[in-house]
């Protein structure tokens, strides 16, 4: 039995916290070596408890096995600008030291019959308390501005609609988001072409030289 929720989540809050600090450490470093981020901007939240007591319901966890079965309590958000840099902040996650990955789960290759695109990555992260080390699930959500659009406005319409989602509607959305990922398609050609085209003018400007 979970006796104090505010108690209970500090470890969370913890986490969150310290993982939004060296997430944005990492766009910081790449903006001070003068290379594009990949990281744009990053949120968090710890999940309010009654939304944790409504997927307890939701998903049948028992009280004493949330720190085990609920991974999202922590969770926090990368936004990036482009569909390629969801798998460079990827890579770099994979690589630190200070945070071991459990599960990963590529909705922006296969999304959601919702049409809900983001990569999800579980990880397990040490934070130290005053009883010693703790370890902690965390899920870190990777997504583009766009797909961050569409998932935003999405959970707040659901959210509000009190009864079954008319399909109509449903499907509407889902649409909507096959546009934010063309969007998104689109926004990635633009760059390759415009790095294309700055190659080939440097070439030349350095051939007249
Ligand atoms: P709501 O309205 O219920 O969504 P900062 O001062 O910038 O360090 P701050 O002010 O604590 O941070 O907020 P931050 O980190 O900018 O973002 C918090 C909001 O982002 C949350 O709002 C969520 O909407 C959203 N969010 C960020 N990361 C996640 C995540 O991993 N999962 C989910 N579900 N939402 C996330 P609130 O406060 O929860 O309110
Ligand atoms: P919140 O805090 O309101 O965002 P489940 O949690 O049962 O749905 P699972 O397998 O535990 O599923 O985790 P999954 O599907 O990898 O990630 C769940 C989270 O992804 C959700 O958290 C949302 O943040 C996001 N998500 C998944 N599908 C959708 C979708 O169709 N639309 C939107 N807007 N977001 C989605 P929660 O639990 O809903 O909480």
């Amino acid at each position: 039995m979970v006796e104090n929720w505010e108690h209970f989540l500090l470890p969370y809050q913890q986490a969150v916290s310290e993982l939004k600090v060296k997430l944005r450490g990492m766009r910081t470093q790449f903006i001070a070596n003068n290379e594009e981020s990949p990281i744009e901007f990053v949120t968090g939240r710890v999940k309010p408890v009654s939304s944790i007591k409504e997927k307890m319901v939701r998903r049948e966890v028992l009280e004493d096995r949330i720190e085990q079965d609920m991974q999202d309590i922590a969770g926090v958000r990368v936004m990036c600008q482009f569909v390629e840099d969801i798998y460079e902040v990827v890579d770099l996650l994979r690589k630190r030291t200070d945070m071991t990955i459990i599960e990963e789960r590529d909705y922006v290759e296969n999304e959601k019959p919702s049409g809900y695109r983001s990569y999800h990555i579980v990880v397990e992260y040490p934070i130290q308390m005053m009883q010693g080390e703790k370890k902690i699930l965390a899920e870190v959500q990777v997504r583009t501005m766009e797909m961050n659009f569409w998932a935003t406005i999405e959970h707040t319409l659901n959210y509000k609609f009190d009864g079954e989602f008319p399909s109509v509607l449903r499907e509407r959305l889902q649409k909507a988001s096959v546009t934010a990922y063309d969007l998104d398609k689109e926004m990635s050609d633009i760059r390759k072409q415009i790095h294309l085209a700055q190659k080939q003018q440097n070439e030349r400007r350095d051939s007249e030289e």
